[in-house]
């Protein structure tokens, strides 16, 4: 069976470990978010696309969701001592290293999408990791401080300002001009499943469907689309997800996301059990919906929700 996932950070990452449980066999192609990409210290620094190599690969920091297991900052550290930051931004030693290779590559004239399989090469992490687009796209987020108004980068606004302004636009910044990576539109053209994981559907899953020709080809895929909600009890599980679906004029409850992707992208959607009373809702607006756990707790509940939708997308073909 040949998936393709569209993935954002951690959400994303952590379906796609149950999904891997989930269908040991499957042929499994991610298209990875690159808008919340930033260029620190010289270096490009691609957060979803790492989250979703460490994730699989056994080198993820557990607890905290992104980053390096047994990470220390002594870099970091270092660049402070001489004035040089972002502070807020936690680079740690380890994973600078995946960031001095990404930008050596890429300097020397790869694409990030051969950069990103080589990086693979490493991490194996049993999946075919391509970014969205070669082409440099960034979130920027619309906001007022001081009663001024300024776009500012994603990473800003979350990282350093934890949310705490009202968004009041997100922009892909670059998204209109980018062509889809190699291999992303061929992949999405021979897939049996279409999944969208429980990622954030405006700075994750949004950006990539930005792209032109990605939305186009999904729904133009013929096969079964299937998402799974992010939102849980009208709130995101953690991240950001209200505050920027609000910038986008879209309430934070799971029928509300299913209807922002609409039933002409939407076959299927899976709500959290404490959700069950917007099966009908979703149903409504044409798209099948079924309450199912939907807490990625441990590997077996994250590779029941795989089977899940799958089991969805078998409903609907
Ligand atoms: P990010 O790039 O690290 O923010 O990760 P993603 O965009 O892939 O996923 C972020 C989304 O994952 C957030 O909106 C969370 O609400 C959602 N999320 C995280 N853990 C869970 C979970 O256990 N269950 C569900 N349903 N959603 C989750
Ligand atoms: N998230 C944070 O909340 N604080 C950090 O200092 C931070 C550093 C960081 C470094 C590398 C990386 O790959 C990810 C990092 N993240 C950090 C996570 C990431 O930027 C965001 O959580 C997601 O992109 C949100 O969508
Ligand atoms: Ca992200």
């Amino acid at each position: 069976m040949r998936i393709v996932v569209l993935a954002g950070g951690i959400g994303g990452a952590r379906f796609l470990r149950g999904l891997k449980r989930a269908v040991p066999d499957a042929d499994i192609t991610v298209i990875g978010n690159t808008g919340d990409d930033i260029h620190l210290f010289g270096l490009k620094v691609c957060p979803d696309l790492d989250t979703v190599m460490y994730t699989l690969g056994g080198g993820i920091n557990e607890e905290q969701g992104w980053g390096r297991a047994e990470e220390t900052f002594h870099l970091k550290e270092e660049l402070a001592a001489y004035g040089v930051g972002p502070e807020w931004f936690g680079l740690g030693d380890r994973d600078f290293a995946t960031h001095i290779v990404r930008t050596q590559m890429i300097g020397a004239g790869y694409p990030l999408s051969a950069v990103t399989e080589a990086l693979c090469d490493r991490w194996k992490p049993g999946v075919r990791l391509i970014p969205m687009s070669d082409d440099r796209v960034e979130t920027h987020v619309a906001v007022e401080v001081d009663g001024e108004r300024k776009a500012i980068h994603f990473q800003e606004y979350w990282v350093r300002l934890r949310a705490s302004v009202p968004a009041e636009a997100i922009v892909p910044v670059g998204a209109d001009q980018a062509k889809p990576a190699p291999g992303v539109l061929e992949a999405i053209a021979e897939a049996d499943v279409i999944l969208f994981p429980p990622s954030n559907p405006v700075v994750s899953i949004g950006t990539i469907l930005a792209v032109p020709g990605i939305r186009e080809a999904i729904a133009d895929a013929g096969v079964p689309v299937i998402g799974l909600s992010p939102i849980v009890g009208d709130a995101p599980v953690r991240g950001m997800a209200d505050k920027v679906l609000a910038a986008v004029g879209v309430e934070s409850t799971a029928p509300a996301v299913a209807e922002h992707y609409g039933s002409g992208l939407l076959d299927g959607w899976l709500v959290d059990t404490v959700d069950a009373g917007a099966v009908e809702r979703v149903e409504a607006a044409g798209i099948r919906c079924r309450a199912v756990p939907l807490m990625m707790t441990d590997a077996d509940a994250t590779a029941r929700m795989a089977q899940e939708a799958l089991a969805l997308a078998e409903e609907v073909r």
